[in-house]
């Protein structure tokens, strides 16, 4: 979350700088980190759970008009630990009418998500398209200023709940030209995407910043070539991205391809993470979901999955059924190969050195975690449960819990604000209204629960409060 500078928006560090910035930073992580990398197959048993023993997350597109769907909400809340507005974090949906904001539907949808444990991608800042019918007429400066005004007005107003912003969508053309993409946003001017970015970064200087875009898959293609270039221009000369997302949208007529991985791989050579953003497979072959999710297990900095939408019947191309669960909710067999990837897969490695800047906040000045010893909390009715520091990464850290005395359990856990859990799995957790206290129940997957605890600076262990049997 925090590996950008802060609100600067000056040029990076010379080489020197940043040499000792990065060593400094890769011993830190080195010293607190190094033992807890888990090298074996995992058993999790729900995608975001899986995801996030490994460090990453796994998301699914939500349309907040299906929230009140019962069997949509269920797989929901059971599978996913990041959360995409569909539509409702628009340019057409957050202003409507130039000036006046409008934030209830996605509101419905953050809210969900948050109090669930869930974090949040925000979708998307910039766009060509789904522009309000005002934005949609106006040109030069004035249009300018309004997308600028936009970008900052509705990060400013998510600022702290969204973890990554699709700061811009879409902008390079298609076809063999490798160029942009012709918009009223783009004839305002070449830079206009970056200034998207700087705007974006004073808003929400903690948000991570992505751009986002269709067909830029296949590494030979011009397009991905475009977007490439224009990534390590940026970082070049410090303007502030974070993440390149990666729709993946694939189908008879753009399909997945062998190189999707180099692909990957490039862009987070270039030092940003890498996010596949919109995932749907064509007829949903449980084989080339496999190697999709595979391929992102390869690359260290491919943090995260989404698929665009829940069950087919949610799908923007329901005809095509290519999500993972079938219209009336049942897995099909590609969410088995999904999920069998991602408890096969590496974790995101602990002890790289970072590519990118590291934080120019203060260190934490709380002790790290560390394993011995474990928390035993007070006797409560009937049960103990001890927690265990788990991975930790540059932002975030996991904790297991090992509960004994009783299968039906429930065990309070209190993080340290601003400390946020961001993923659980093996338990059914609810929260106060803090957000701070979680209450973690049996949920049949056995005496071991854990959970992902966002830092956001304080890496204060987590205190299991009590253990009652019932
Ligand atoms: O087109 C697929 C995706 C490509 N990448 C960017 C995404 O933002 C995009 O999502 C789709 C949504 O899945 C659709 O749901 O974006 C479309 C609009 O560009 C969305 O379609 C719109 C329809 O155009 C509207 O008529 C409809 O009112 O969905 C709206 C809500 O159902």
């Amino acid at each position: 979350m925090t590996e950008r500078c802060h609100g600067d928006t000056r040029p990076p560090a010379g080489p020197r700088a940043r040499t000792a910035i990065v060593l400094a930073a890769a011993a830190l992580l080195a010293a607190t980190s190094a033992a807890f990398l888990p090298t074996t197959a995992s058993a999790g048993t729900t995608l975001g759970a899986s995801a996030a023993e490994k460090g990453r997350y796994f998301g699914t597109a939500v349309a907040a008009s299906r929230l009140s769907d019962n069997a949509y909400t269920t797989i929901l809340n059971r599978e996913f630990n990041m959360v995409t507005a569909e539509n409702e974090m628009k340019m057409n949906a957050t202003e409507p009418q130039q000036g006046r904001f409008s934030y209830g539907a996605a509101e419905q949808i953050v809210n969900h998500a948050r109090s669930r444990g869930m974090s949040v991608r925000g979708h998307t800042l910039a766009w060509h398209s789904q522009q309000p019918g005002w934005m949609e007429s106006m040109s030069g400066s004035a249009l300018r200023q309004a997308m600028l005004n936009h970008v900052t007005q509705v990060a400013t107003h998510f600022r702290g709940q969204v973890v990554a912003w699709d700061v811009v969508n879409e902008a390079f053309a298609d076809g063999s030209s490798g160029g942009r993409r012709d918009s009223n946003l783009q004839r305002t001017g070449n830079d206009w995407i970056e200034a998207a970015f700087r705007a974006a970064d004073a808003a929400d200087p903690n948000a991570k910043l992505c751009y986002n875009d269709y067909n830029t898959d296949n590494w030979t293609h011009a397009k991905t070539q475009g977007v490439y270039n224009m990534v390590r221009d940026f970082k070049a000369r410090g303007v502030p991205i974070d993440c390149v997302g990666f729709q993946s949208h694939f189908n008879n007529n753009s399909p997945y391809v062998s190189n999707y991985r180099t692909t990957l791989s490039s862009f987070a050579a270039l030092g940003v993470d890498v996010q596949i953003t919109e995932l749907d497979i064509q007829g949903a072959p449980a084989n080339t979901y496999r190697s999709v999710v595979e391929d992102c297990m390869a690359v260290p900095r491919c943090n995260g999955i989404t698929v665009w939408g829940i069950r087919d019947s949610d799908s923007w191309l329901a005809s095509q059924t290519p999500l993972l669960f079938n219209s009336n909710g049942s897995k099909k067999a590609a969410y088995d190969a999904v999920l069998a990837a991602l408890n096969n897969g590496p974790a995101v490695p602990t002890t790289a050195p970072p590519t990118s800047v590291p934080p120019t906040t203060a260190p934490p000045t709380t002790a790290p975690p560390t394993t011995a010893p474990p928390t035993t909390p007070p006797p409560g009715g009937g049960c103990s449960a001890t927690l265990q520091d788990s991975t930790r990464w540059g932002d975030r850290f996991n904790s297991q819990v090992t509960v004994s005395g009783a299968s039906n359990w429930s065990v309070v856990v209190a993080v340290t604000p601003p400390q946020k859990v961001s993923a659980t799995w093996n338990g059914s957790p609810s929260w106060d209204g803090s957000g701070n206290v979680m209450t973690m129940r049996s949920n049949g997957s056995g005496n071991v629960f854990g959970f992902t605890t966002m830092a956001n600076g304080n890496w204060t262990r987590p205190q299991v409060l009590s253990c009652t049997a019932s």
